[in-house]
């Protein structure tokens, strides 16, 4: 894995109506992330707090739909900086809520192509993200992101796909907020769908080591998009989107140790947090502790390899 950093602060707060994600880069600035990259061995680059471009679109059909030249001006934005930031070290972009998304994964989507790779998303989400704007019905752009890059119809406005990700190519973890329509549209692709009944009966382990082993036997880069309901609130309250039942403190941890082991991760959504929502900072700190995790801190080195196509 490439040993430079690139936070790349993304305010985005237009994919729902709650307000207050657009704190969240600051947040992670205050709760040490760079600090904790430093400590590790990285070098890192801050590209400080992005605009989305500004640009005038068509109403969508679907009335519900809100905020959507905003979206699309935030897609413009971070695809095209995720493209330059991913030739110089590995991306990392600092939500914002999840419809960040949408550019973030749009952008490593068509660097992969560049290299001739493919790319891979692992996401953790209690939601599958996966609704168009046409079959969303609170109208909240966060939860289609997965939708876009996919290559899914009825993203009027947004700017056309240099590279789709393939629903083969996306692992999603931690799923236990998943509308009809999405499931519907899920179930006619083959992507890994791992959702909490999965994790309480096998654990959380092995199906994300058949994902990383894939990624790797596939020369494939990789994209992690955490987003902070992936966690149970009672460990993570700093969101707008609380689902019980989600994944525990550990479970959460031993996730991003060993997509660290793995040696594969090429960028990094941190996506949902709402400091307006938290306790003294506590989920954010959580989530800077969990990069930290994902870029290697651990208590004791390993004797073992965890699956046989370790890179680290
Ligand atoms: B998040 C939802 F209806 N599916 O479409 C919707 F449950 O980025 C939630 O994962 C979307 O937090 C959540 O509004 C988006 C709802
Ligand atoms: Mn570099
Ligand atoms: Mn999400
Ligand atoms: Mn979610």
């Amino acid at each position: 894995m490439d040993k430079h950093i690139i936070l790349i602060g993304a305010p985005v707060d237009c994919g729902k109506r709650n307000q207050g994600c657009r704190m969240g880069p600051d947040a992670y600035r205050v709760a040490g992330l760079a600090q904790a990259a430093t400590a590790l061995g990285y070098e890192v680059s801050d590209l400080g707090n992005l605009n989305p471009e500004i640009v005038e679109v068509q109403p969508h059909r679907n009335p519900a739909v809100h905020s959507l030249a905003e979206t699309v001006g935030w897609t413009k934005t971070l695809a095209t900086t995720a493209q330059a930031a991913a030739r110089e070290g590995v991306p990392v972009f600092l939500g914002g809520d999840h419809a960040l998304a949408a550019g973030s994964v749009s952008g490593m989507a068509a660097h992969a192509k560049s290299q001739d790779r493919p790319l891979f998303v692992l996401w953790l989400d209690a939601h599958s993200d996966f609704h168009t704007p046409d079959t969303t019905e609170s109208g909240n752009l966060h939860g289609t992101p997965v939708g876009y890059f996919t290559g899914r119809e009825g993203f009027d406005g947004f700017p056309p796909l240099e590279a789709t990700v393939d629903p083969a190519n996306i692992c999603m973890i931690g799923l236990r907020s998943v509308d009809p329509p999405e499931r519907e549209a899920l179930s006619k692709t083959d992507a890994t769908l791992v959702d909490m009944r999965t994790i309480d009966e096998e654990g959380i382990v092995a199906p994300l080591r058949t994902f990383l082993e894939r990624v790797e036997a596939e020369n494939g880069l990789l994209h992690v998009s955490l987003d902070v309901d992936f966690l149970d609130p009672a460990v993570a309250p700093a969101v707008g989107t609380t689902v019980p039942g989600g994944a525990t403190f550990r479970e959460a941890h031993l996730v991003l140790e060993l997509v660290h082991d793995s040696g594969l991760l090429s960028s990094l959504d941190l996506v949902e947090l709402n400091p307006f929502l938290d306790e003294r900072g506590r989920t954010a700190s959580l989530m800077v502790d969990l990069t930290a995790s994902l870029l290697g801190k651990r208590i004791f080195d390993r004797p073992t390899r965890p699956f046989s196509g370790n890179h680290a």
